[in-house]
């Protein structure tokens, strides 16, 4: 106890304003970062409670804040399997951070320890990396004061992506047993990518040059290291990476990545996009991802998760059914509301497949997805990935092939299962994929984007008192609260042909998003208005 106090003291929390309090939310702690110190130093000594209440297996924590500009920074804790904390923990890691004095810290420690029966000299074991913020050296060096302070076994793995830490965590606590994620190293991640590389590839040919923009963060570095381990006889990768200057740290996210192009639905203006160019941008910790280019005809079109999702789901099914699995796999689609109705559409009328739509957040998706033999599932933002159920897995291995045709479906599906991060949201392992199925089907941007026209749609934000008073149901798609608001949305929303919008609290800032969708632009917008108006 006298070593956490000690510890603490030289990390001290500073008070918020009356009535707020720091709140463990969908992205885990993220605000300015000179907030931030004693808030991981706190993250630290829950991580070590969670790995010793894990019968000591690693625990994640990766500080980041994605998108956000570079004097904010964020902290989350990985769960064994690298997935996203559980969600009663974050309860807990609320509640701790909270506490207002360094004593009152240790006692709500030492009461946690025993009310969830945790034993308190049992081994624990943390690992955590950083995006390229200036300020996370600081944090790590709090976290790490908090690990040696409940003498916990840590390992530093210093800059990293944020879905290359999860895998980190799932490799560790893998290791050696039949399950194996993979060899624990970051030269280990890329060396699995690769390999699943070139077997979903299989000799086919990637066309042009890939233009990546990696928002100045993090991304630019981990591509331009993976790029290296590319077989240059196996495949002909092509990869032109920009925006990855990551000795500037104000440049991050600044006027480009996929959260630049995603809302202000246009690309970064440096370098200047040619015509024709196949171009991706990944964040600022290379969780998501966008597709573009400029179409010489019609301009600026872009590719984002929806998109990205139903190519995947796309590509899947018609490999199960080559592969004679389409009896015994059960395939789903996960979305969120913010997903593009057209794309809903377009998944279960044509591909004709299962779509489940979930609140905002990956962990939500995350786990419905997990239900499916495959579940695809990604937010319009462009996080996502698709995820494989050991039976799925086993089957690609197993089934014995009754044609070449079926042999390099199975293939590709155990390759695919190896390329694409089964952890979390991975643009780095999602880029490859969507290249893998480019050349499969030899498709150019403009022919994957014919699938099907994106009904026309708007997002706004507003400000609001408190948007604690708006309470979600259905999958955020309808307001339970204030009383009648609905009411008054379906009103507005009948007047137009084709029409759906909702209301909802914004999970990250004090505010409302309202997202309408209509048969023209102009309806869309005055749909979105209107609601708004409804809101303020
Ligand atoms: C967080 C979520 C993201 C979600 C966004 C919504 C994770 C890792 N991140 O960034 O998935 O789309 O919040 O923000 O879950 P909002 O609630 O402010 O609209
Ligand atoms: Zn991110």
């Amino acid at each position: 106890d006298e070593k956490i106090l000690a510890a603490s003291k030289r990390h001290p929390i500073v008070p918020l304003e009356k009535g707020q309090l720091y709140t463990y939310g969908t992205a885990g702690f993220r605000m300015r970062a000179d907030l931030l110190e004693g808030v991981t130093f706190r993250v630290g000594l829950l991580s070590a409670l969670r790995s010793r209440k894990q019968n000591s297996q690693a625990i994640g924590v990766m500080i980041t804040a994605s998108h956000n500009p570079a004097a904010d920074n964020g902290v989350k804790i990985v769960d064994p399997m690298g997935e996203m904390l559980e969600q009663d923990w974050e309860r807990l890691a609320t509640a701790l951070v909270n506490s207002p004095t360094d004593e009152d810290l240790v006692k709500l420690y030492n009461r946690l320890a025993t009310d969830l029966k945790i034993d308190l000299g049992s081994p624990a074991k943390v690992i955590y990396g950083r995006d390229t913020r200036p300020s996370g050296y600081r944090l790590v060096t709090a976290l790490a004061d908090a690990l040696e302070a409940t003498e916990s076994e840590y390992v530093d793995y210093k800059l990293l992506t944020t879905p290359q830490l999860h895998y980190l965590v799932r490799a560790t606590n893998t290791e050696g047993n039949p399950l194996s994620y993979g060899e624990v190293s970051e030269a280990g991640y890329y060396k699995k990518l690769a390999s699943a590389f070139v077997r979903a590839m299989k000799s086919r040919k990637i066309d042009g040059t890939l233009t990546v923009d990696c928002a100045n963060g993090i991304g630019g570095p981990k591509l331009s290291e993976f790029l290296k381990y590319i077989p240059k006889d196996k495949v002909n990768f092509d990869v032109r990476v920009v925006n990855d200057d990551i000795l500037r740290p104000e440049i991050l996210n600044l006027n480009c990545g996929a959260d630049y192009v995603k809302t202000k639905q246009r690309p970064p203006p440096i370098p200047k996009l040619q015509p024709g160019v196949r171009t991706c941008s990944f964040d600022g910790d290379a969780d998501r991802l966008m597709y573009y280019w400029i179409d010489p005809q019609t301009g600026f079109f872009m590719l984002d998760g929806d998109r990205i999702s139903s190519l995947a789901a796309s590509f899947i099914g018609e490999l199960i059914e080559s592969a004679g699995l389409k009896d015994e796999m059960r395939i789903g689609v996960v979305q969120t509301a913010y997903a593009n109705g057209a794309s809903t559409t377009y998944i279960t009328q044509h591909l004709k497949l299962e779509v489940i739509c979930t609140p905002t957040g990956v962990k939500h998706l995350h786990h419905v997805a997990q239900g499916f033999d495959i579940g695809v599932y990604f937010e319009a933002n462009g996080h996502g990935t698709v995820l494989f159920s050991p039976d799925a897995l086993l089957a690609f291995e197993e089934k014995e092939p009754q044609s070449p045709a079926q042999k390099d479906a199975l293939d590709t599906l155990a390759a695919l299962a190896d390329l694409i991060n089964q952890t979390v949201g991975d643009a780095l392992s999602d880029m490859l994929m969507v290249e893998v199925i480019l050349a499969h089907k030899r498709w150019t941007l403009r022919d994957w984007a014919m699938t099907y026209a994106d009904l026309p749609n708007r997002l706004v934000r507003v400000e609001v008192g408190n948007k604690d008073l708006f309470w979600t149901t259905d999958a955020e798609r309808r307001l339970s609260h204030p009383e009648g608001a609905q009411e008054e949305i379906d009103g507005e929303v009948k007047k137009y042909k084709d029409a759906r919008s909702f209301a909802r609290a914004s999970g990250t800032e004090n505010a409302c998003r309202v997202y309408s969708e209509a048969a023209t632009r102009y309806e869309a917008h005055e749909l979105a208005e209107r609601v708004a108006n409804i809101i303020e």
